[in-house]
């Protein structure tokens, strides 16, 4: 048999954590031939609580969990680890300014960044779904001097499963028919869901749709604005569904995408579609032999190209604030 996985998860007793634990022990991430060893990073208040959620996985008995390990030591829990998800971040409370926010979510993802490169494994990859989570993976990456830009991702992965779910709502047919969906930007409410370059059934998903104010007025702030109106309805934010957007980005990363498909993934911006370097904005990403390459050569048509400028110079106004306070 294959030696075990190690997959780190940050925030490990946080909700999105208690939703990705167990898919990750069931071999939902790596499949059903694959250990997987879990490397569970907490803060030192909620040391219990995960010891709570590790006795809840031992009690599944998952024969693809071959080992758990805990702790609130970044360079303890990271080392030698394979794949980490940084889950864990500084929610944005009452009366926080933006400044403060990025600050405390400095603080974390300097470390940990730090950290992966002192001790995690040579073929790490990285993964951020904590918010803001663009520029907190810009923070990591800049801290990780000797990991390889590219092993930097953030999650948009959500924001596209949300967008093919309102299309397919929209058109009256199954998610498995629409295909090419692309979010563009920051995982915020400034991203675009791109219906011009999707498709449905083959066909060009805009033409489908023939409706550009319900792609204006109802889809796009529909798709961007989903995670309030979770909270709205829920009372807490999107848990199942960020995990479930997490497993799959990661299990596409190392598994590779589908033919005749693409994901969103914010990666790394090599100045693709005008996306300035050193950015890490979502882009239509394809994935083979476990590295990912920018989907080229798609027509933004002028819809398309200010949409898509106004979220990356939100991007750019994130860089020069943690840059100012000297995070990266
Ligand atoms: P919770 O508050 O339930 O859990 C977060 C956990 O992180 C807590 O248990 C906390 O103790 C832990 N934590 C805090 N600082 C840490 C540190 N330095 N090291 C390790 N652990 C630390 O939040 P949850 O609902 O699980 O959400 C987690 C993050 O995901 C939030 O930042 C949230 O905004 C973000 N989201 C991102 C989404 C995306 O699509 N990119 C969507 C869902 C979610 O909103």
């Amino acid at each position: 048999t294959q030696a075990p996985v190690k997959v780190a998860v940050t925030g490990a007793a946080g909700q999105i954590g208690y939703s990705l634990l167990f898919r990750i022990a069931s071999g939902e991430l790596l499949g059903p031939d694959t250990p997987v060893q879990l490397h569970l990073l907490e803060i030192t208040p909620a040391l219990k609580a995960l010891e709570g959620v590790v006795m809840e996985l031992d009690d599944c008995a998952f024969p693809l969990l071959s080992k758990v390990v805990i702790g609130d030591d970044a360079t303890k829990v990271f080392d030698g680890v394979n794949l980490a998800m940084l889950v864990g971040a500084r929610p944005r409370t009452a009366g926080m300014e933006r400044g403060d926010l990025l600050s405390a979510n400095g603080a974390i993802f300097t470390a940990q960044g730090k950290a992966l490169n002192d001790v995690a494994a040579d073929d790490v990859k990285i993964l951020v779904t904590g918010n803001p989570a663009n520029t907190n993976a810009l923070i990591a990456m800049s801290n990780a001097p000797d990991i390889p830009a590219e092993r930097f991702n953030a999650l948009t992965r959500l924001d596209h499963n949300r967008a093919i779910s309102q299309l397919a709502a929209r058109l009256g047919v199954p998610v498995t028919e629409i295909k090419k969906m692309t979010i563009w930007g920051n995982h915020s409410a400034t991203q675009y869901p791109d219906l011009f370059n999707a498709e449905v059934n083959g066909a060009n998903a805009a033409e489908a749709v023939n409706d550009q104010g319900w792609i204006e007025n109802d889809f796009i702030p529909t798709v961007a604005k989903r995670g309030a109106a979770i909270i709205a309805a829920r009372g807490s934010s999107s848990a199942a569904s960020a995990a479930n957007a997490t497993i799959g980005h990661m299990h596409d990363w190392v598994l590779g995408t589908p033919e005749g498909d693409w994901v969103s993934m914010s990666v790394p911006s090599d100045g693709s579609y005008g996306v300035p370097e050193g950015l890490i904005s979502s882009f239509p990403c394809v994935v083979k032999d476990g590295k990912y390459e920018i989907v080229q050569g798609l027509e933004i048509n002028d819809f398309s190209r200010a949409k898509i400028d106004a979220s990356v110079a939100e991007l750019a106004d994130e860089k020069q604030a943690v840059t100012e306070l000297g995070l990266i």
